[in-house]
């Protein structure tokens, strides 16, 4: 059953996506015969409300919501423009199959399912269960969350599921975890103006947390003073009384220097820290030897930039943490964050007005779709799949054996490593799109050929879905109800607008069918999502994420409800930890001591500089909905490696050359960027495109032991001018605006 690989040129030329735009003349407002639906944005983490404009079953355009509390009808380029994929040329209107050699074609979804249900069955009873893995994704809503590790579990009976969100959140997470006891921002997004003091560390927020921005400035209105530690001058950091600009990697440095500050010039809340902490003699210890000199050198910053930061945040009377994946998505991602959250705990400012910490989630429901069981050691509720108690109560509420739950199963990058060793031999994804965003492509493209067979449900041919033997027609979020939870833990209605179009179908229904034609249909007969949440509802009852006091109506009525909400009637929980009470069993904060350690791979002589991957504004992860928007992509058609005039003179590029960045692992060729807000041993490239221009051809396959969320931030690279790329699809492309 072994197979080649398809020939991707031929596809894109068969199947490359079409940007959209809008029809000439435009959709004109007629004010009849539309409705207007409430709902949320279906990108990021900071999940804007937005009305849409509804017209003969189509969403014809938007209206911002201006009572919804969070973003107030603010939204970003991207939010305004999603509705722009709903009647896309290139939606998915039927299942494909992939014929060896020719590309897809249409198939009937009934024998879709057959031969999907066969291969499952197939692979599992030729290799064992865990054979099968499943890759799913934090856009879903929670109800398809639920819905996939439920899935995984009891239909499949695999260990193997595991989410995007491994590539996103879970640095943070297991650090919250750690030093909490609970893994949620700890406040609402409403105490971020009340505070004196805020530091931003590695999260670009102009680009990536949009309406953070608005926070952000009315915190400096009321007199608030902003710290941003970014290798890049990103554009909040132009707002910034102190700009750090710390090399990748470096962060450790800054935050252990500040903290041996702190200690010395006594700003630490030693009555806080004696009664609601522990572990904090160690933390001392630990910090000893982090001098202004010895932190700077770390983090390749001037000494009185770390001092200045103490200076600003020790003594201040309120304070906000806020990080992102810049410290986060790190071999030691989770040092990081701990490292950071020590300057909050040591503070003793957490837990009340104006005084908090929040990791800033990235994905649409990167908050809800990390709690519901999707994890490969997780359970919904945020259980943890090896506790024998929390496997019980799962049993009950799925009216399984405790012992038919597998154990805890591989994360994201382990389980395509063990497809590529042939341990895993199908895979079923949804909502993720691997072959872009996972690191070291080259890797990931060999261990899906591999494969002997792979199912994807999309909506459109992804990169990935192209390695797939059959794709499923699935939904988009405006035509499908459920709920999410955004960056502050209020979980939020999506309300259906317009219904999929003939020939797609909602994700559950895709399945719940799957699981039903396997002999599971009483484990999988729901009719709608609210029925999903019902059960969710019972699943979270006593975990730490507990849902089981909201219904979707009060949700609705509400705005939003904040977990935990334990009861019927429980107005829910803005605001974590009031009164010094953590998660933890003995109600403390765990301080833990961190010492810096170098990055997998560090520049050297052979690849002298650093590479570092991220965002745009107008572009959404790997890209596969957002380069089909065309007001998107004339915004930035395609990717450019950001340089320092003083590098490039070095090596001899001037702006808008093309430039080839090499690593021991792969290369790209784009255009160079000149820019002076980057540090020059430093490069920057953005990450939402494939194959020849796909920052992860370069980035390294290197996880983090605890949270296994892989090194995107830092890795060695060198950088040459180059000619224009000689491939002659790949220049017709690059003229074309870099579509693909
Ligand atoms: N426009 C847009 N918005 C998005 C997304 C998108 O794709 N596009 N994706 C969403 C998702 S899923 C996520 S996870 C978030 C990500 O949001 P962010 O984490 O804010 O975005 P990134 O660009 O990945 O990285 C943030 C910053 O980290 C810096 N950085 C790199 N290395 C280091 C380091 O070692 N230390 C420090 N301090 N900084 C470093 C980079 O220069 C960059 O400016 O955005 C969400 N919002
Ligand atoms: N180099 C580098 N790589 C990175 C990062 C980085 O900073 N640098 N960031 C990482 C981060 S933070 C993240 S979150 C990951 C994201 O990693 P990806 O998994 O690539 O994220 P998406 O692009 O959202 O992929 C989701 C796919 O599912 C589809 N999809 C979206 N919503 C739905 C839905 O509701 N139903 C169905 N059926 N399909 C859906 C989309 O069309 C898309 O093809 O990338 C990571 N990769
Ligand atoms: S992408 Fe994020 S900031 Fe932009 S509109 Fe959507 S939810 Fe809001
Ligand atoms: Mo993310």
């Amino acid at each position: 059953m072994a197979k080649l690989p398809t020939d991707i040129p031929e596809l894109v030329k068969q199947f490359g996506p079409t940007m959209h735009s809008v029809p000439p003349g435009g959709w004109a407002h007629t004010g009849q015969d539309e409705t207007l639906v409430k709902t949320h944005c279906c990108f990021c983490g900071q999940q804007c409300g937005i009305q849409l404009r509804v017209r003969d079953n189509k969403v014809v355009g938007f209206e911002p919501w201006e009572s919804f509390p969070f973003n107030r009808g603010k939204l970003c380029p991207k939010g305004v423009k999603r509705y722009m994929q709903d009647e896309h040329p290139d939606r998915l209107k039927s299942p494909m199959q992939r014929i060896e050699g020719q590309g897809f074609a249409p198939i009937a979804w009934d024998a879709a399912m057959e031969r999907v249900v066969g291969e499952i069955r197939r692979i599992q009873e030729t290799y064992g269960n865990d054979a099968f893995g499943i890759l799913s994704g934090a856009s879903l809503t929670n109800e398809k969350a639920y819905l996939m590790g439920k899935f995984a579990r009891v239909a499949l009976r695999t260990a193997n599921i595991d989410y995007n969100g491994r590539l996103c959140m879970v640095s943070a997470g297991a650090a919250s975890k750690k030093v909490f006891g609970i893994d949620r921002s700890a406040n609402p997004w409403s105490d971020i103006p009340k505070a004196k003091v805020i530091l931003v560390a590695g999260a670009n927020i102009a680009e990536c947390a949009p309406i953070t921005t608005d926070y952000l400035w009315q915190a400096r209105d009321n007199g608030g003073k902003l710290i941003i530690l970014d290798p890049r001058m990103t554009p909040i950091a132009r707002n910034a009384d102190l700009f750090i600009p710390v090399r990748s990697g470096g962060d450790i440095g800054v935050f252990n220097g500040m903290l041996h500050v702190m200690i010395e010039r006594g700003w630490i809340d030693r009555d806080f820290i004696a009664q609601h902490t522990t572990g904090f003699n160690e933390v001392i210890e630990s910090v000893k030897k982090y001098t202004p000199e010895y932190a700077a050198k770390i983090a390749g910053v001037p000494a009185e930039l770390i001092v200045k930061a103490a200076e600003l945040w020790g003594p201040a009377p309120t304070s906000f943490l806020l990080h992102a994946r810049g410290i986060e998505h790190h071999s030691k991602g989770v040092d990081n964050c701990l490292a950071a959250i020590n300057l909050v705990v040591a503070s003793g400012r957490i837990g009340r007005e104006g005084c908090g910490y929040a990791m800033i989630t990235g994905q649409g429901n990167g908050q809800g779709a990390r709690e519901q069981g999707q994890k490969c050691d997780q359970l919904p509720g945020n259980r943890d799949i090896s506790n024998p108690e929390h496997r019980k109560y799962i049993a009950g509420v799925w009216g399984v054996a405790e012992e038919s739950i597998p154990q805890k199963g591989l994360s994201a990058v382990p389980l395509v490593e063990a497809i590529h060793e042939g341990k895993i031999k199908g895979l079923l994804s949804i909502c993720f799109n691997p072959v872009v965003s996972l690191p070291d492509s080259n890797f990931t493209r060999a261990a899906l050929e591999k494969l002997e067979f792979y199912v994807n449900i999309e909506f459109f041919l992804s990169e990935s879905a192209r390695y797939a033997d059959i794709v499923l027609a699935g939904s988009l979020m405006e035509e499908d109800d459920g709920t999410t939870t955004n960056v502050e833990g209020r979980v939020i209605r999506h309300r259906r607008a317009v219904t999929p179009p003939d020939g797609a179908r909602e994700d559950w229904k895709i399945l719940n069918e799957i699981a039903s034609r396997l002999g599971h249909a009483d484990k999988f007969n729901y009719n709608s999502p609210r029925e999903i949440f019902e059960e969710l509802r019972i699943a979270s009852k006593g975990g730490v994420s507990d849902y089981s006091g909201m219904t979707w109506d009060r949700i609705g009525e509400n705005n939003g409800l904040f977990w935990p909400c334990p009861e019927n009637g429980h107005p829910g929980t803005p605001r974590l930890y009031e009164g010094g009470k953590f998660g933890h069993p003995d109600g403390k904060a765990h301080f833990i001591p961190i010492d810096w350690h170098p990055s997998a791979e560090m520049p050297d002589e052979e690849y002298p500089i650093i590479l570092t991957t991220g965002r745009v504004v107008s572009h959404f992860l790997s890209g596969t909905q957002t380069r089909r928007i065309a007001s998107l992509m004339e915004q930035y058609p395609q990717p450019r490696c950001e340089i320092h005039p003083r590098l490039a003179e070095k090596l001899g590029i001037a702006d808008n050359d093309f430039v080839k960045v090499e690593s021991r692992r792969g290369q790209i060729v784009v255009r160079a960027q000149l820019v002076k807000t980057i540090r020059p041993d430093t490069v920057f490239v953005p990450y939402h495109w494939p194959l020849d221009r796909s920052a992860n051809n370069c980035t390294i396959r290197a996880i983090d032991p605890v949270s296994n969320i892989p090194e995107f931030k830092i890795c060695a690279v060198r950088v040459s001018k180059t000619e224009e790329p000689t491939d002659a699809i790949a220049k017709l492309e690059m003229e074309a605006g870099g579509i693909r």
